[in-house]
């Protein structure tokens, strides 16, 4: 007689395990326990046995047959039962997976504020090149052939006559040339000098601002950059207009607040003078206003000028100006 049922039984139980689909399983099942099946085959033969062999090999055959047949039908169930989980992982009345948002980077949040501040103040938003020729950037601010602003080191020359801009006050120019007064306008933006340390980088951001009307004032100026100070820090901060010099502005003033840090006592931050300097502003010089055809003598105005990250460094208390632009998620996160 052929194989032992031992070994038709450790046999079908490995091809089994070996199953990969449906269809294979059931191919098993008739290979072995069908009508033809080779365990059937086998209890059909028994009684071609000896006599004293018949009654152990049917007892073994009938337990073999059992055994495959509950293995088989386990393939099948636990099959089936994998098959209907895989239809349950689309089920579409599921919500969707929330995608991580992104937050806006800390310079353009602090960017924005100051814009929406002074928007409040009656200031329209002007945008413009940030490649510019050396008129705009140098020349119709009244700035002296040989002023050191407009040597090699300091600005990045694109060709002999155009430069990347150096501050956003170009764009300032190009809204007076276009429109009489009265103008109010505020202008953000990146702008480029050929500098980097510790605190300095190639690139970085600026908001400016203009206002030109009859009877504009010094006062106008004082009252303007202390309510956008206040908004912008706190309502109850000391602040101090000090005498300063630019070539598109007479009189200029740099204006400071107490120290955050340390209000006034002295520390690293405010190199232990207790103020801090925030911006940059004045009276527009005439020659700037004679360039753009502005009467001068029936226009006055101010201009003020800041840097975005500084307000950022002070207002979040952060020491290293170069965090802003390696992108580390860890930092931005924060924000
Ligand atoms: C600073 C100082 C300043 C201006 C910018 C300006 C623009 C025009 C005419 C006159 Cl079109 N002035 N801008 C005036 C004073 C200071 O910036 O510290 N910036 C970071």
């Amino acid at each position: 007689m052929g194989k032992s049922i031992e070994k038709i039984e450790s046999e079908a139980l490995k091809e089994l395990k070996a199953a990969l689909d449906l269809e294979r399983i059931e191919f098993l099942s008739t290979k072995y326990l069908g009508r033809k099946g080779e365990v059937t085959f086998f209890l059909r033969n028994i009684s071609k046995l000896p006599q004293e062999k018949r009654a152990d090999a049917g007892k073994k055959a009938n337990t073999v047959k059992k055994t495959l047949e509950s293995a088989f039908t386990d393939a099948i169930r636990k099959f089936e039962e994998a098959q209907s989980k895989k239809g349950d992982a689309i089920d579409v009345s599921l919500p969707g997976r929330p995608v991580p948002r992104g937050t806006l980077h800390p310079i353009t949040q602090i960017s924005s504020q100051i814009c929406d501040i002074f928007t409040k103040l009656g200031f329209d938003i002007a945008e413009g090149p940030e490649v510019e020729t050396d008129y705009y950037n140098f020349e119709a601010l009244n700035f002296p052939k040989d002023h050191p602003a407009r040597d090699m080191q300091d600005t990045f020359f694109v060709s002999d006559n155009i430069v990347l801009r150096t501050h956003t006050s170009p764009l300032q120019v190009r809204v007076m040339e276009k429109t009489s007064p009265p103008v109010r306008i505020i202008a953000p933006g990146k702008v480029f000098r050929c500098d980097s340390d510790l605190t300095h980088t190639p690139m970085f951001h600026q908001v400016e601002g203009l206002m030109v009307d009859e009877g504009v004032s010094f006062g106008d100026l004082k009252g303007i950059l202390t309510t956008f100070i206040h908004q912008m820090f706190d309502d109850e901060i000391s602040l101090r207009f000090r005498p300063s010099f630019f070539p598109f502005t007479e009189p200029s003033a740099e204006v400071d607040i107490l120290c955050v840090i340390c209000r006034g006592k002295g520390c690293r931050v405010c190199s232990k003078t207790g103020w801090l300097e925030i911006l940059g502003s004045g009276m527009v010089h005439p020659a700037v206003f004679e360039n753009v055809k502005y009467d001068t003598s029936k226009y006055t105005g101010f201009a003020f000028g800041m840097g975005v990250e500084r307000i950022a460094m002070l207002k979040y208390g952060i020491d290293d100006l170069r965090i802003f632009f390696n992108n580390d998620v860890r930092f931005l996160r924060q924000f």
